[in-house]
């Protein structure tokens, strides 16, 4: 997959290179190539932006700076995403879709934004990484990046991805490890107990008790088996108390 990125503020995706998306980057599972869009101002002071038309406070992108930035990155297949608070919103779903694509190109406004006639002319889809409004669209497309790149293959671990919160549609099962008591409080007996099945019936529960408690809407899309819903009722009526 790769991914370009048009920004004003290149060394703000310096974090990209850390862990597990630097080790994708290294073993070229992903390639990221960060433009700066100020490289294209035929300014001779490098400006970008400028008053807004109509008046106002704050500072406006100019059009036609970006739409150079774009048509150095812009092939055939690409996919043109501006991070803005009026996208469409992140949810994991999307994120799986995205991580088919080949090749995204992410558009990072900031200030005030980008003058809307380049958003037409370039911008696939708006996508927003939740209802608040940042100070630019850098923070929002490594989260973008992020979230797709650890479901493409060879990223991480595939048994992580699909036993976590949200491929099921639940959240996820409480996870422990040594020591075995800690603060006067011991690791659930039955993760002791070598029995596999007892194990999944108890992490299917413990997943279905955090959805309920914590996410309760996200129960309504999710296949539910028989006893799931035993599990449920009892909850409903208080029997369960751990
Ligand atoms: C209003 C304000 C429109 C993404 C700012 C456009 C980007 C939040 C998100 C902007 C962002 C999000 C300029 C700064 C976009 C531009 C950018 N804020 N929720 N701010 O994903």
């Amino acid at each position: 997959m790769k991914f370009d990125i048009l920004t004003l503020f290149p060394e703000m995706f310096k974090p990209l290179y850390e862990s597990i998306i630097g080790k994708a980057i290294k073993n070229g599972i992903i390639d990221i190539n960060i433009v700066n869009i100020r490289d294209f101002s035929k300014d001779k002071h490098k400006k970008v932006d400028d008053t807004p038309y109509g008046g106002g406070a704050g500072m406006v992108i100019r059009p036609d700076v970006v739409y150079d930035a774009y048509k150095s990155v812009i092939k055939e297949d690409a996919k043109v995403i501006y991070m803005s608070p009026q996208g469409n919103l992140l949810d994991q779903k999307k994120v799986i879709n995205l991580s088919k694509e080949k090749h995204i190109i992410l558009l990072c406004g900031h200030y005030e934004g980008i003058d809307k006639r380049v958003l037409e002319e370039i911008v696939d889809e708006e996508i927003s990484i939740g209802d608040y409004v940042l100070t630019g669209g850098e923070i929002p497309a490594m989260v973008l990046i992020d979230s797709i790149s650890r479901n493409i293959e060879g990223v991480i671990n595939e048994e992580s991805t699909n036993e976590e919160t949200f491929s099921n549609g639940l959240l996820e099962y409480p996870q422990y490890t040594r020591p075995e008591i800690f603060n006067n409080k011991k690791v659930p007996e039955v993760l002791l107990s070598g029995h596999h099945e007892n194990i999944n019936k108890w992490r299917r529960n413990q997943s279905i008790k955090n959805t309920y408690i914590k996410r309760k809407e996200l129960l309504e899309k999710v296949e539910l088996t028989k006893d799931d819903i035993k599990y449920l009722e009892k909850l409903s009526n208080n029997e369960i108390d751990n």
